[in-house]
């Protein structure tokens, strides 16, 4: 009696794992690479130069093994538009968009890869927090927290 009962719970222990082995054994090999994007050290800049202008840099991780791409970047201030921006031979220029490699982090930065603001609101200062919305091809938006601070470099202009 006690024998039998130990049996039928070992085949009901060996069932849940033939139904679950196959499932991991797909997710790992045939299902499409999935992108994991996270972002870090982001910083916003109002234009030194231009009222209503700002750069957004931040660093973009893939920790995935699928690639992706961020399509556009919108932020949360009302009338303002959001490009994103290379530097081609010192120049920047609006792109259509940045490529994020699997396993790869890509930095936006001063000189680099970055995000630009125009059209804000002319009363819009150091200290101002808005959100900024990324879309990725494959990962979808991404909300990112942030907040106008004067830049470290600023602190070498003198303004007097
Ligand atoms: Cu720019």
């Amino acid at each position: 009696m006690s024998k039998g009962m130990y049996r039928s719970g070992a085949v009901l222990l060996v069932i849940p794992l033939i139904v679950i082995l196959p499932g991991i054994a797909i997710g790992m090999g045939v299902s499409p690479r999935v992108p994991q994007i996270s972002i870090q050290g982001q910083e916003a800049r109002l234009s030194p130069a231009m009222l209503g202008v700002g750069s957004v840099f931040m660093k973009i991780e893939n920790s995935g093994n699928g690639d992706d791409n961020l399509l556009s970047a919108r932020a949360g201030i009302p009338g303002s538009v959001a490009e994103l921006h290379e530097v081609k031979d010192g120049r920047m220029a609006k792109t259509e968009k940045i490529p994020i490699p699997a396993r790869s982090t890509v930095e936006l930065k001063p000189k680099g890869l970055h995000i630009m603001i125009f059209k804000m609101p002319k009363d819009i200062k150091d200290g101002h927090e808005f959100t900024l919305y990324l879309m990725f091809e494959k990962s979808g938006e991404k909300q990112v927290p942030l907040k106008f601070t004067r830049t470290s470099d600023s602190a070498h202009h003198h303004d007097h």
